[in-house]
């Protein structure tokens, strides 16, 4: 395959909506920025886009639970995500947003475009419309029983139990989360895009011309969508928040937003355009140009299968690859929003990023671990010790230590310049490690290339691992002692620390795509400039020139301390929302959302008897600070009067509750959140429609009766 002219890549666009973890983190963007950064080395010609998504539900949903208004949402975790990005050493050429006029006209130009030449359907049909609430429920308000796995807690638009992409008069027993109410239905007008007309193309193009291409999960995701039966999709909604349908009979409409937030890449590569004043039209028109989708795994239809057949319709190219990834679990649980089980990016650069000068150092550990741990064949796992793990013995004990030898020994024994080769010296160890050298190149670029960022890193870290052999081998310190009666070993001390040089030098340029501000310290300490880190240098053994002196060492990395590891865990644990149940891992939840109750094993009546519940009686009630969940409750238990953490802000006010009886846990051992220690937990019941009950007797009992 000949080189494309140029690149064009994409991170997912993420729904401004509240903060993202490291999961969006090592799905989306680690990776696409490695490739970015790997495609600018190259010296190729390469636009990487990103931005925010401002439509859908998402947002007025958002809005509503913090007291707000939409634009107010969008402005602020617009402002935060872009701040995060750049914390963690995003190189986007441009983090654009889809509320920009730009945006608007490019998505309202798009629909047009496909409306004008026919290749949309307006249909009539029915549609969930709330009595009550007045208005039209989107997808993500209607609740209902999955048709593929049961699960009485399936959206209008995805159930996410089984993870199946669902439309809403497929959910059997609908329910409007607004009200609690079945919806009735009412008709409405809507324009579709009808994919079962391009079935032929996409099996085509996916399932024959990128089945050996494209990774095995994403072809099979689309194999079963063609399979499953293209149907048309609304690309309109009823819906106030929106880019309004650019028709005269359109009152009351926006454009769905899976139909506009890709159109996001595009208007964001026109943006960039404008700042720098180039041309945008080669990106999305060029057949020169490939283009590369990175999303997580519940992205894929939307990647391979809507937006390829809109571009197609358009006259734009398409997608060269989607090297989606799947999910990121942390600590053997599924990230969680709702339970607030998660690492969001934020957290990180607060905990680790800032505490530290500059922040390179740690940006770059978790770049390490992220990129190690991708979940690019299945999902992985984030694990605090495995993080330790992978800094203390490969990035400090590996990578970071052949750099620091190679440094401290240089200045030692070669006086701080780069010595000599002596070509009519060299052995054995030294043939074979300058061949390593070479070999590396041809297997990291080949590795990239083919999105195997995982691999890629791994031969950078074999490589300095196998510097570290070669100086265990060669042990030019002990060499040294020799050095008063046998002044000529200086030549083979020479040797060693020239080609352990080289090697550093060539390191730093394969390890820059991934930790970008390691390589940038390692060219601080060669006193090199940028230009060294261009990949056409990589492979060559002449990268420092002879007699050139070069810096103190700098630590590239330090260590991890158990405390922080266990501090994390805690701390984890104790921003853990109980009283919602476990979901599956989608990205965003809407409000209400939980899971389908699991079954849990068989006890026997001892276990069960440990529990003791009595009825107590909500004396006082008031909300957490900072913990949009979370209330904190007097509960008179007879005896005494307990303070109980519970994660139910979102369902009821403090003061309705005042008063209300409840069964309490009460020998559950303590458990501190948001720093106010919880001493029991209250049970509570949630029904079809997400709504909580507390469990209470018929009629109000002694406070403190036991419950058996
Ligand atoms: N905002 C969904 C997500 O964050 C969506 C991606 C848009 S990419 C065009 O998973
Ligand atoms: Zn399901």
């Amino acid at each position: 395959m000949s080189t494309p002219k140029r690149y064009l890549i994409t991170s997912a666009l993420p729904y401004a909506n509240g903060l993202k973890h490291v999961g969006h983190l090592a799905g989306a963007y680690i990776p696409a920025d490695i490739y970015a950064r790997y495609l600018r080395a190259q010296k190729r010609d390469v636009v990487f886009v990103c931005g925010s998504d401002e439509h859908g539900t998402a947002i007025p949903i958002q809005a509503t639970k913090e007291g707000t208004t939409p634009r107010a949402i969008i402005d602020k975790y617009h402002e935060a995500m872009k701040q995060d990005f750049e914390d963690l050493s995003m190189s986007f050429d441009i983090y654009h947003r889809t509320s920009e006029p730009l945006h608007h006209e490019t998505a309202q130009e798009f629909f047009t475009y496909l409306n004008d030449r026919g290749e949309l359907e307006v249909k009539e049909t029915e549609q969930y419309y709330d009595k009550e609430a007045k208005t039209f429920l989107a997808d993500r308000y209607i609740k209902g029983t999955c048709p593929n796995c049961g699960s009485d807690r399936a959206f209008g638009d995805q159930c996410e139990t089984c993870g199946r992409t669902l439309s809403p008069d497929e959910l059997i027993n609908p329910v409007s989360t607004l009200s609690g109410k079945t919806p009735i239905k009412k008709k409405t007008s809507h324009w579709y895009l009808p994919l079962g007309k391009h079935e032929q193309f996409l099996r085509e193009w996916i399932l024959e011309q990128h089945k050996d291409d494209w990774r095995a999960t994403v072809v099979g995701q689309c194999k079963s969508w063609i399979e499953g039966g293209l149907q048309s999709r609304a690309v309109t909604r009823d819906l106030e928040w929106g880019i309004k349908v650019p028709l005269k009979d359109a009152e009351g409409k926006v454009l769905y937003v899976w139909f506009d937030a890709p159109i996001g890449y595009i208007s964001a590569t026109k943006q960039w355009a404008l700042n720098n004043n180039k041309a945008w039209e080669p990106y999305w028109y060029d057949k020169d140009t490939q283009l590369v989708h990175f999303v997580g795994k519940d992205n894929i239809v939307f990647h391979c299968i809507i937006f390829p057949v809109m571009l197609k319709l358009h006259g734009n190219i398409l997608p060269a690859n989607v090297p989606a990834n799947e999910f990121l679990n942390l600590e053997g649980d599924k990230m969680s929003t709702s339970r607030n089980w998660k690492l969001d990016m934020r957290d990180y650069i607060n905990d680790f990023v800032k505490k530290e000068n500059g922040g390179g150092q740690a940006v770059d550990m978790l770049r390490y671990y992220l990129t190690q741990i991708a979940p690019e064949t299945k999902d992985s796992e984030f694990m605090w010790k495995g993080f330790q793990d992978a800094v203390n013995s490969e990035l400090v004990s590996i990578f970071g230590n052949f750099v620091n030898r190679t440094w401290v020994l240089m200045h030692k024994l070669c006086g701080g310049k780069v010595p000599k080769l002596h070509e009519d010296l060299l052995d054995e160890n030294d043939r074979s490690l300058m061949e390593e050298i070479k070999n590396a190149k041809t297997k990291i670029e080949g590795l990239l290339e083919e999105y195997k960022f995982r691999e890629a890193l791994f031969e950078v870290i074999d490589l300095s691992r196998k510097g570290n052999q070669y100086m265990q081998k060669k042990e030019p310190w002990i060499v040294a002692k020799q050095l008063a009666e046998n002044p000529g070993v200086q030549k083979s001390i020479d040797n060693t620390m020239h080609l352990c040089l080289q090697l550093t030098a060539n390191l730093a340029i394969f390890i820059n795509p991934f930790l970008p501000n390691t390589a940038k310290t390692m060219i601080q300490m060669m006193k090199v400039v940028d230009k060294m880190l261009d990949w056409e240098n990589a492979g060559k053994i002449k990268l420092l020139s002879v007699g050139y002196s070069l810096r103190e060492p700098q630590l590239l990395f330090r260590k991890i301390e158990d405390a922080e590891v266990s501090e994390q865990i805690e701390k984890l644990k104790s921003n853990l929302i109980m009283n919602e149940p476990v979901k599956s891992n989608t990205p965003e939840p809407a409000p209400q959302s939980t899971d389908q109750p699991v079954n849990k094993s068989t006890i026997q009546f001892d276990d069960f008897a440990k529990i003791d519940l009595k009825v107590g009686t909500i004396v006082a009630a008031e909300k957490v600070e900072k913990a949009d969940k979370l209330l904190k409750l007097s509960v008179d238990l007879g005896f005494e009067t307990r303070t109980i953490v519970s994660g139910i802000a979102l369902h009821f006010k403090p003061e309705d509750i005042v008063g209300k009886q409840v069964t309490v846990v009460t020998n559950l051992s303590p458990r501190k959140m948001r720093g106010i220690e919880s001493n029991g937990m209250i049970l509570i019941a949630e029904d079809k429609s997400g709504k909580l009950h507390f469990i209470n007797p018929e009629n109000a009992i002694d406070t403190g009766s036991n419950v058996s």
